[in-house]
């Protein structure tokens, strides 16, 4: 192994390489791990002490010789193919390019953004909680106890090891109020998931919105003002309601609110079961039990909660009229909010 001649013929491929993958392959032969030059190194161990000293630096030199020499054949070879392309007389610069394709936002979450900008006005915090969740948090906490017939208002998919996906975003009321000391406001978007027959308005998996009211007096005009005002500002219209009497075993009383189908205005369609009303959100006054349960004193405090479906009002903010295509994936339906 000689460093002099070692570098000659690195020089000599180097000026030969006429492509810059040719290029990239003897860079690595010639300074990876293996590299010949690389492997100069072992001179210095092979050398008496006293001429290790020299045999380094000249080593560094070689190195250095051969890095400029790298770079300099690079820069040449990639304006050499900038002056060959520019001198290409077939090149047409007036031909339309093709035009990348542009990405946009998923309805689901214009709407959510809007619903946490509406949230976060009124003083809620916007909170995350998971989607796997303990039989306790998803049942037992909220009032459902084994073998109470409302477990068979919500087809559950169970994990093998006894968790649920979760089959609405209401554990997030067991957790917040764990967490976090009254008084307080938060609201909890995302996803659930019920093992259900699927048509125009039901899907197996869909959004939610939770939302929670803490406070040492809270009352159902309040709760029911905040869900009208709510619903206008995401529509940006008045927006016809309906309250129905709703069995929740987590609340007391409990509403069904349900909204005029903008799609049809009322006059019946496929998505509001041509009754000319949506089902869009549960709520009522939180049970003293569920207080008891997530650590509050009911005597001291009372909470309001809603949890409405996020899905369907996607479906009516943007007069999509079938539930399906919302998390379809297909890229024809999602171009249209591009
Ligand atoms: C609940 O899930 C309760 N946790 C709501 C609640 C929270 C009540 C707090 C009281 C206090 P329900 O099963 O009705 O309730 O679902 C709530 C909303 O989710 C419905 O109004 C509807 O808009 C939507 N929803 C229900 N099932 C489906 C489904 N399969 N596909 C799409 N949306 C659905």
């Amino acid at each position: 192994m000689n460093i002099d001649t070692t570098v000659e013929s690195a020089l000599a491929e180097i000026a030969a390489a006429d492509t810059e993958a040719t290029l990239r392959d003897l860079e690595v032969g010639l300074l990876g791990k293996k590299g010949t030059i690389t492997e100069l190194t072992r001179l210095i161990g092979a050398a008496p002490p006293a001429e290790r000293g020299p045999i380094g630096k000249a080593i560094n030199v070689a190195k250095a010789t051969v890095t400029q020499a790298l770079e300099a054949r690079k820069v040449a070879l990639v304006q050499g193919a900038i002056a060959r392309e520019l001198a290409d007389t077939t090149f047409d610069v007036s031909v339309p390019g093709a035009r990348p394709d542009l990405g946009s936002f998923h309805p689901l979450t214009l709407v959510q953004e809007r619903l946490e900008d509406i949230f976060t006005a009124m003083g809620f915090m916007v909170l995350d909680y998971g989607e796997v969740e303990t039989d306790f948090m998803n049942f037992e906490a909220l009032n459902i106890p084994k073998h109470h017939p409302a477990r068979d208002m919500q087809d559950t998919f169970w994990t093998k090891d006894g968790h649920v996906l979760r089959t609405h975003t209401s554990p997030g009321q067991i957790r917040a109020m764990k967490q976090f000391a009254p008084p307080f406001r938060a609201a909890f978007p995302g996803k659930v998931f019920r093992n259900e027959a699927l048509d125009a308005s039901h899907e197996h998996t869909f959004h939610q919105l939770e939302g929670l009211f803490v406070d040492r007096v809270v009352s159902v005009a309040g709760l029911i003002s905040t869900m009208k005002i709510m619903l206008s500002q995401v529509f940006e219209r008045e927006v016809t309601v309906r309250l129905r009497p709703g069995y929740f075993p987590f609340v007391e009383p409990g509403f069904e609110l349900d909204m005029q189908c903008l799609l049809c205005g009322g006059a019946g369609c496929r998505v509001c079961k041509h009754s000319g009303w949506v089902e869009t959100l549960g709520c009522g006054l939180v049970h003293p039990n569920v207080l008891r349960h997530a650590g509050l004193d009911p005597a001291e405090w009372q909470a309001w909660a809603f949890g409405m479906g996020l899905s369907r009002l996607v479906m009516m903010r943007y007069g999509i009229d079938d539930i399906r295509h919302v998390l379809g994936g297909d890229l024809r339906f999602l171009q249209q909010f591009a």
